[in-house]
């Protein structure tokens, strides 16, 4: 048994890469993940092929994070029907564009602070106080590199990342004298959708992203998210970096020619 199996585990943004990895993992761990994405499609798929791999039957709902009543009433329902999470995983976001800040899009700018920051907390706010109150609970954000270097053109998401880092170490303060635990996990390039959203479906383009070396997948970030859930309640991890061994920092990786 381990510390993961019969837990709810509500992971944002799990219709693809990172946190469909992380349905699949936790799942696979004998947790009830409960997962919400805009593309209920998607996520009835995942739900189908997870309880075909032995899976408890997924909760799912089509929720954007960026609704904030939408949002509130999702978690309401989860609290009412007494399945409040104890492992929240806050991984739903997005790069939108490559600009020089001059050229930017606002359109970009507001999808990305909307999502990766006011979503992040619209989600963490609904729920919170449920986990307080119970006396238990975890939130795992979904940082990254990003957060901790910016990367030419990579303003905007950069500072969005970085919002999530402070959102970490604030948060942690807040529940001071509760045994409620918040992390983060920052992984480096991870191929995923995330380059094919970034670049409009531009999926050629998306590709050049990870040409030359081997970037993360889903699984292994999957699988430092489960480490870190999986700790002893007495133990937490603040924030763990995770990156392609080719990646030396933000944008300077090993790549074959
Ligand atoms: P994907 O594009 O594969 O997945 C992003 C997920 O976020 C999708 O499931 C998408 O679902 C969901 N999402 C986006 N916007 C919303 C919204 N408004 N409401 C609800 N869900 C939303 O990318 P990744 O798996 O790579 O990204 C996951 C997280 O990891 C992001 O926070 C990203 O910033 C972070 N990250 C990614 C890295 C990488 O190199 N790939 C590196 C470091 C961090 P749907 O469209 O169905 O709503
Ligand atoms: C995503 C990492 O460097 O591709 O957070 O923007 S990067």
């Amino acid at each position: 048994m381990t510390r993961i199996e019969g837990k709810q585990v509500l992971i944002t943004g799990a219709s693809s890469g990172i946190g469909a990895a992380c349905a699949r993992r936790f799942a696979r761990e004998g947790a009830n993940v409960i997962l919400w994405a805009r593309r209920l499609d998607r996520l009835e798929q995942l739900a189908r092929e997870i309880q075909t791999a032995g899976g408890s039957k997924p909760l799912i709902r089509e929720v954007d994070v960026r609704g904030r009543d939408d949002v509130s009433t999702a978690a309401a329902e989860l609290i009412e029907a007494g399945a409040v999470p104890h492992i929240l995983i806050n991984n739903a976001g997005l790069a939108a564009g490559f600009d020089f800040v001059q050229d930017g899009d606002p359109d970009d700018w507001d999808r990305m602070i909307d999502t990766n920051v006011k979503g992040l907390l619209n989600v963490t706010r609904s729920l919170l106080s449920a986990m307080i109150r119970l006396g238990r609970g975890h939130v795992i954000n979904i940082g990254s590199t990003a957060g901790h270097m910016t990367y030419p053109r990579g303003n905007v998401y950069a500072a969005t990342k970085y919002a999530v880092r402070a959102l970490t170490e604030g948060m942690n303060l807040d529940v001071q004298g509760t045994p409620i635990r918040i992390s983060s996990v920052d992984p480096g390039f991870v191929e995923t959708e995330f380059s094919v959203v970034r670049f409009s479906g531009n999926a050629e383009r998306a590709g050049k992203v990870y040409d030359g070396f081997r970037p993360l997948s889903g699984d292994d970030v999957a699988d430092t998210v489960c480490y870190v859930a999986g700790l002893p309640e007495h133990v937490n991890i603040l924030d763990v970096v995770v990156v392609p061994t080719a990646q030396r920092n933000v944008y300077v990786v090993d790549r074959e020619p």
